[in-house]
């Protein structure tokens, strides 16, 4: 009985400090010399709900959100102008070939094995802003599913 009323208090204070966006994954695809842009890949679930508003990285002079669509038969990207949507409690996936966080303007070529940090900024119900502190590993094209290329 103890134990149980233990658990319970120790499971709220969890919660209650637990971060209300969460990222899993994140990794950033290199790039070789004189590539200006690359992906930033990762999941993030957010509890409540809310929007995933802008991101920034010291490695890039712009960083924007994008998603990959069918224009007949072209597969175009493009910057989402109000955000990605994140629904409640449901991890939405940046992945190859579709939601990426696109660095641009890059100032130094990204390695296999690098680590690169990445601010993301997520607006919750009510304007309420979070900002994310994430480290993205760089992987190589063989660690990576392939995507086709990336480019604008
Ligand atoms: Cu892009």
């Amino acid at each position: 009985m103890n134990l149980r009323l233990t658990l319970a208090a120790a499971l709220l204070a969890a919660s209650a400090a637990q971060a209300q966006t969460t990222v899993s994954e994140p990794w950033v695809r290199s790039t070789v010399a004189g590539q200006k842009a690359t992906g930033a890949f990762l999941q993030i679930t957010s509890a409540a709900g809310g929007k995933l508003v802008s991101a920034s990285s010291p490695v890039a002079g712009v960083v924007e959100i994008h998603e990959m669509s069918m224009e007949g038969n072209v597969m175009k990207m493009r910057a989402l102008p109000n955000g990605l949507n994140l629904p409640a409690g449901k991890a939405v996936a940046l992945k190859p070939g579709g939601l990426h966080v696109m660095l641009m303007d890059l100032k130094q070529p990204l390695k296999a094995g690098d680590t690169v940090p990445l601010t993301l900024a997520v607006e919750g119900a009510g304007g309420k802003r979070e900002t994310l502190e994430v480290k993205a590993t760089v992987r190589g094209p063989q660690a990576a599913p392939a995507g086709g290329e990336h480019k604008h």
